[in-house]
């Protein structure tokens, strides 16, 4: 593969040592910055970071396009790897980490099976509830015209989607609630629940979800704040994260 960098690809992205991050602290930014910042708490590994202005559309510019021809944040870029390799896509970026990066399975598990439940969840957000999430953020907050129409369609599937994880997190069908995502028994926090919590907990960000709605689900509302607790967390979604 041929050298990804553009002549105006910034030097602190070109000349990055090891793991560098491109992102800013959307929901899909900090699904990458928490792994990046849990793997530091548990292995001391070693990232750097670039934060994207998106109201400028910085995303889009060439240099950004030829790392990420979809022009969207996350990317991380491996400068370890010759020639550098560029990693798009939230949970393929996860996958990456896990893969190099985990070796004790911390955030992923050994056994197939679970393997198996975490990857299903971690795609069931990723295919069906973050893109729903995002357009009730567009519709409801951003857009410069009110589609109520669109809205409530959003409302109702991203509701939907919330009253989906609740099922499964308050063990309706199987008797036995769990803590986390994937996993046996109750389960275990891995990248299933690290690309889930910054959407979920983000829910108040469209306007539309009042907390009063959020009462249908205590069992995710619960794992929101298990996870908000935890200090890999707290840095992922850090200040120095943000860019406004
Ligand atoms: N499917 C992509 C979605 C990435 C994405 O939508 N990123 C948003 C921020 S949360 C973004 O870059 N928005 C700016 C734009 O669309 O130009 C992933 O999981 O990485």
């Amino acid at each position: 593969m041929s050298n990804c960098y553009h002549p105006d690809t910034p030097s602190e992205v070109r000349d990055a040592k090891g793991l560098h991050l491109i992102t800013t602290s959307t929901p899909n930014g900090k699904k990458v910055q928490i792994m990046l910042e849990e793997l530091r708490v548990a292995y001391g590994t070693e990232f750097t970071h670039t934060l994207i202005s998106i109201p400028t559309n910085e995303q889009k510019k060439d240099w950004f396009l030829k790392l990420n021809p979809n022009g969207r944040i996350p990317v991380l870029m491996d400068n370890i790897k010759s020639p550098p390799f560029p990693v798009m896509e939230t949970s393929a970026i996860m996958l990456y980490l896990l893969k190099d990066y985990d070796s004790k399975d911390t955030f992923g598990f050994k056994d197939d099976l679970e393997r198996s439940q975490c990857l299903q969840w971690l795609f069931f957000w990723h295919g069906s509830g973050q893109p729903i999430e995002g357009q009730l953020n567009w519709f409801g907050k951003l857009a410069p015209e009110k589609d109520e129409f669109a809205i409530n369609r959003f409302k109702k599937e991203t509701l939907r989607v919330f009253g989906v994880l609740e099922i499964h997190l308050s063990g309706k069908f199987t008797g036995e609630p769990r803590d986390y995502l994937a996993g046996n028994g109750k389960g275990k926090y891995s990248v299933a629940d690290m690309g889930t919590w910054p959407w979920v907990s983000g829910y108040d960000f469209s306007g539309q979800i009042s907390e009063a709605e959020m009462k249908d689900f205590p069992h995710l509302l619960k794992w929101i704040d298990r996870i908000a607790e935890r200090p890999g967390v707290q840095k992922g979604i850090s200040k120095s994260y943000q860019n406004w």
